[in-house]
């Protein structure tokens, strides 16, 4: 009887070991990003969790900006593995990844929006060329998506790099950016986000760039009188996840992330429709005087003519891995052009 009933326990224990190590495993998992949550990444993040916790028994924490530090400071902890997911635009990473400023060669991406959308879909560079540099930074390329075209906000009007001059304009931590404001005309200051509101109020900086929501959501115009439409970008970001964490899951949770990433990926190009429009117009309400001035194709002439000064610059930066990237990226871009 005794030998039936630890037998029959035995078996009980058994049964429940083998249960546990079949049943997928629930995991809290830690998404950090540069916005807040009602802003582009925030709402990129949201989908992504919502999925994740609608498909499996895991769980999605998300640290909006300035919970865990600067954009620089989250980049640390996915790296060391603290945080599993990271949101960092190229804008910050170009400084660890030197190829991945190719997205700050301007008037490299399209304006029209279809045409973006496509590339950042289809394009080789970015779907196979990158993840392989990322991953030397212990990264999981998982997307790149955009944000937005990118509006330059200033204190006084300006047309041309001549009223550029001596214009202090801050931009994201990166080297090439400096040059392509170099180019410009200006005087390019790269700064953290959050020293920027205070550098124009304290008039410290005088101008800085964006994508419009940004520039509303984040009350630019509140310390800035003009916007100009330049046509000179468009707002890149990634996402990406710590490499350990993510060649250790399962298959079946690789396959998790992957299908979250690419529903986020439709919903955040969907929500961005019309967000320009609205957000400025929002600004308009919030301040009727700030000016909106869209370049000319004339007035665009001597800023699209600086892009080969900044394109050589990118090549010296990165020799042969920038260039082959640089190059897919215009064959990708050329293969969306209708
Ligand atoms: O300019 C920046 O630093 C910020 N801009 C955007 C649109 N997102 C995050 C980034 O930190």
């Amino acid at each position: 009887m005794t030998n039936l009933k630890s037998l029959f326990t035995g078996t009980v224990a058994v049964g429940a070991l083998v249960a546990s190590m079949t049943a997928a495993q629930a995991d809290t998992w830690r998404y950090a990003f540069e916005e807040a949550l009602d802003e582009v990444q925030g709402v990129f993040a949201q989908k992504f969790k919502e999925e994740i916790e609608a498909n499996s028994d895991h769980e999605v924490q998300l640290f909006p900006y300035g919970t865990l530090g600067e954009s620089a400071d989250i980049m640390e902890q996915a790296q060391a593995g603290i945080l599993q997911f990271v949101n960092q635009s190229p804008g910050f990473t170009g400084a660890l990844i030197p190829e991945a400023q190719v997205f700050f060669v301007p008037y490299l991406l399209p304006q029209n929006q279809e045409q973006l959308n496509e590339f950042f879909r289809t394009s080789v560079a970015i779907n196979e060329m990158f993840p392989d540099l990322y991953a030397e930074q212990g990264l999981e390329l998982l997307t790149m998506y955009p944000e937005g075209e990118v509006v330059i906000t200033t204190k006084e009007p300006f047309t041309t790099p001549e009223d550029l001059n001596d214009v202090r304009v801050r931009v994201m931590t990166n080297p090439l950016l400096v040059e392509s404001y170099r180019a410009f005309g200006a005087t390019p200051t790269p700064l953290p986000w959050g020293e920027v509101y205070g550098g124009l109020q304290t008039n410290i900086i005088q101008g800085q760039e964006n994508p419009m929501f940004f520039v509303e959501s984040t009350k630019m115009y509140e310390v800035t009188d003009h916007i100009t439409f330049t046509g000179h970008n468009n707002f890149t970001t990634a996402l990406m996840a710590n490499s350990d964490f993510f060649d250790g899951l399962s298959e079946e949770d690789q396959t998790l992330v992957n299908d979250a990433v690419d529903v986020a990926f439709n919903h955040i190009l969907e929500y961005q429709e019309g967000l320009t429009e609205s957000a400025l117009e929002a600004i308009l309400e919030a301040k009727p005087s700030m000016t909106v001035t869209r370049l000319t194709d004339e007035q665009r002439t001597p800023f699209q003519e600086s892009a080969e000064r900044v394109e050589a610059a990118f090549i010296e930066m990165t020799g042969e891995r920038g260039q082959e990237i640089l190059e897919q990226m215009k064959a990708d871009l050329e293969a969306v052009a209708d």
